[in-house]
């Protein structure tokens, strides 16, 4: 008898266990089968952008998707707040899931640096190509130290400059204009050595600093500047297409890991089919953008190529710094190898 119980006790041990093994057991993918997850999404940006319409698209890929399993609401407009604040969130679990601009997220992990050099894609498809590649995937994982999940990249754009000043036609422009620059290092170091007198704020104080001329300028890509409507305070604008932003898509990685392999599938596809349209939908935008500011009389120029020549020679210490800060050049390295290929 003695021998029978502890057979049994055994027995019971090893159900349990395999109960506890990660949804393996008949009765366990049964619950999940049942179970309904909500995702609750934080955007940073108006309804007119298209990341917005990203989201939306998302949206209906996991709805459809999973069967009713996945469940969503979209907090759009920064109405959670804006990328540092729903980046914080998205870690603590109070909102499920994020985009924001891969600048504020280097200080969450250093390696997101290496997007804010500048003059480092020629080109939107050789960004698509880089970030969408090993080192791309690299960087993403490597927010799994902060309990985010990268989910993977959306478009933000090439940044271009706006001020109330002057147009910009050679370097020395920009000598002591009041550039508002993202909460980040290489940003601030890059303004600096061109001569301008960065200040670091939140995307949500940008409209009122630069209509109380707190801040002459500030600079996005035109999709941003359109729906944010910098053209208003800022009559001037030069297109130097100086930095591409990624946009992040982020998830909290404990919900991630909770969903059912199957789920997480129906996430990631969702991701990179509504980042393949919001990318194109970026495409047409920039076109109407540009038409919008123009319409409103803004004065519009190029930056000469010669000075875009002469700036990318300025920048060689900001990549020493990019190095400085991440504690190594290696990711740099492999980042310039993936964008000569
Ligand atoms: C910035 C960024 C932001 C975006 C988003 C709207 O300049 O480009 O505009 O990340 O939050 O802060």
């Amino acid at each position: 008898f003695k021998k029978l119980a502890a057979f049994v006790a055994v027995m019971m041990m090893s159900v349990l266990l395999v109960g506890c093994g990660g949804g393996g057991t008949q009765e366990e993918k049964q619950a999940d089968s049942n179970k309904v997850y909500n995702i609750k999404i934080g955007s940073p940006v108006v309804e007119t952008h298209p990341a917005h319409d990203g989201f939306l698209k998302f949206i209906e890929l996991v709805e459809k998707n999973s069967n009713g399993q996945i469940k969503t609401e979209l907090h759009a407009n920064a109405v959670l707040g804006g990328d540092r604040e729903l980046t914080e969130a998205v870690q603590m679990g109070t909102v499920t899931m994020n985009l924001s601009s891969t600048s504020p997220v280097a200080n969450f992990d250093k390696s997101f640096y290496i997007f804010d050099l500048p003059f480092l894609f020629p080109d939107r498809d050789t960004a698509y190509r880089v970030l969408d590649g090993p080192v791309g995937q690299k960087v993403l994982d490597n927010l799994s130290s902060q309990g985010i999940k990268g989910l993977g990249y959306w478009e933000n754009g090439f940044r271009n400059i706006t001020n109330s000043k002057r147009s910009i036609n050679k370097i020395e422009d920009l000598k002591g204009l009041k550039i508002r620059t993202m909460e980040n290092q290489l940003h601030m170091a890059a303004w600096k050595e061109m001569g301008a007198n960065p200040t670091p704020m939140a995307f949500g104080e940008v409209y009122t600093a630069l209509q109380q001329g707190t801040v002459d300028g500030q600079e996005n890509p035109l999709a941003l500047i359109d729906s944010n409507k910098f053209y208003e305070p800022n009559k001037y604008l030069t297109m130097s297409g100086h930095i591409y932003t990624p946009f992040v898509v982020m998830m909290n990685e404990k919900f991630f890991n909770e969903l059912p392999e199957d789920l997480q599938k129906v996430v990631l596809d969702a991701v990179k089919e509504a980042g393949d349209y919001q990318r194109q939908l970026m495409i047409e935008q920039e076109k109407k953008s540009l038409q919008i500011i123009t319409d409103n009389g803004n004065v519009i120029n190029e930056l000469p190529a010669e000075e875009k020549e002469k700036m990318v020679e300025l920048m060689k210490p900001v990549y020493d710094k990019g190095a400085e800060l991440m504690g190594s050049s290696q990711l740099i390295d492999e980042l310039l190898a993936e964008v000569k290929k």
